[in-house]
């Protein structure tokens, strides 16, 4: 197998674009595919400070990694879930990226910060684990991108990911969801913008990436993940992936050139006007934010109310640099 490019050795091949890379052109190849989407969809200008949520999984590192040799101004933010040794395990992947690579690492402990872990707080607040982690998680980044002065908020969502969602809206005519479907949320009522930089990279791809390039990356899957949804919709696509290649990129950039604008009205409508949770003052459309009740059912004792920190001046205990 050849390089397409150069003809030298291949170390991958890419069915949906007819081409063979090798590891030097593998990585461009990879680059250029989040420079064009930043581009296409104007995520951000090349002196905005980017604020990118990493896991320890591929997805996420590779996005900073990808980010970095673009020449952005990026800081990671991890956020300790309490899920046992799966997240003692991907904070370390983390901090030793950032740690070699010398770059910002904000952390944020939600067992130490809010006094509940995901696993036991979910339960006694009574959702789905994934529920109470998402709501935990979209809290923090937005609470660190804002009070950080962050210009936008990056996340690793890829191909794979962002067609299962679309999958299971569409499957279930969601239109609301279908109308919010962006690889960019702009700015709004306290909320940062929120872009996607890695929509048309695939898992597999992401994998090689790190492989190619020496990034160690937590294998692991989340053991909370067991029996979501999306692990199903993302298998039937990968079936239909293998007979038809390019069916997942056409099945998802087809949605957004063609027909995401048509839901637009339907998002739009169902936005309530937001005030200021009277607890941790992010934007709510209810006196207290779902994020404030989930830490009071979530807490044995109610704690004190979460506040907005001061995310500028961070800490140094919570920046890994080196
Ligand atoms: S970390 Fe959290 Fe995921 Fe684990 S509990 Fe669910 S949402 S599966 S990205
Ligand atoms: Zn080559
Ligand atoms: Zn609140």
């Amino acid at each position: 197998m050849k390089c397409t490019v150069c003809r030298g050795p291949a170390v991958i091949d890419i069915r949906r674009h007819n081409s063979n890379f090798c590891v030097e052109h593998f990585t461009k190849f990879c680059s250029d595919q989040v420079e064009r989407s930043i581009d296409e969809f104007e995520m951000f200008s090349p002196t905005d400070r980017i604020l990118v949520a990493v896991s320890g999984g591929k997805d996420s590192l590779a996005l900073w990694d990808i980010l970095v040799r673009l020449g952005h101004d990026v800081t990671g933010l991890y956020i300790g879930l309490g899920i046992g040794d799966y997240s003692d395990q991907s904070a370390g992947f983390a901090r030793r990226f950032a740690v070699a690579r010398d770059l910002p690492l904000i952390e944020v402990s939600v067992p130490e910060e809010y006094g509940y872990d995901i696993p036991s707080g979910a339960r006694a607040a009574r959702r789905a684990p994934c529920s109470a982690c998402g709501l935990s998680k979209r809290h923090i980044f937005d609470g660190v991108a804002i009070d950080g002065g962050f210009d936008v908020l990056a996340t690793g969502h890829n191909l794979d990911d962002e067609a299962a969602v679309l999958f299971g809206n569409v499957l279930h005519w969601q239109t609301e969801y279908l109308g919010r479907q962006a690889p960019v949320l702009p700015e709004r009522d306290g909320f940062p913008r929120k872009v996607k930089p890695l929509v048309r990279l695939g898992e597999r791809e992401m994998a090689a990436y790190c492989v190619v390039t020496g990034i160690d990356y937590i294998v692991d899957e989340c053991p909370m993940a067991a029996g979501n949804r999306h692990l199903h919709y993302k298998a039937s696509l990968n079936l239909i992936e293998a007979a038809s290649p390019g069916a997942k990129a056409d099945f998802y950039l087809g949605f957004l050139r063609r027909a995401a604008g048509h839901f637009a009205d339907e998002a739009a409508e169902s936005r309530s006007t937001l005030g200021s949770c009277e607890r941790c003052g992010q934007p709510s459309p209810s006196e207290v934010c779902a994020f404030c009740r989930l830490v009071e059912r979530a807490t044995p004792q109610p704690v004190d109310a979460p506040r907005r920190r001061d995310r500028v001046d961070a800490p140094a205990d919570e920046r890994v640099t080196s």
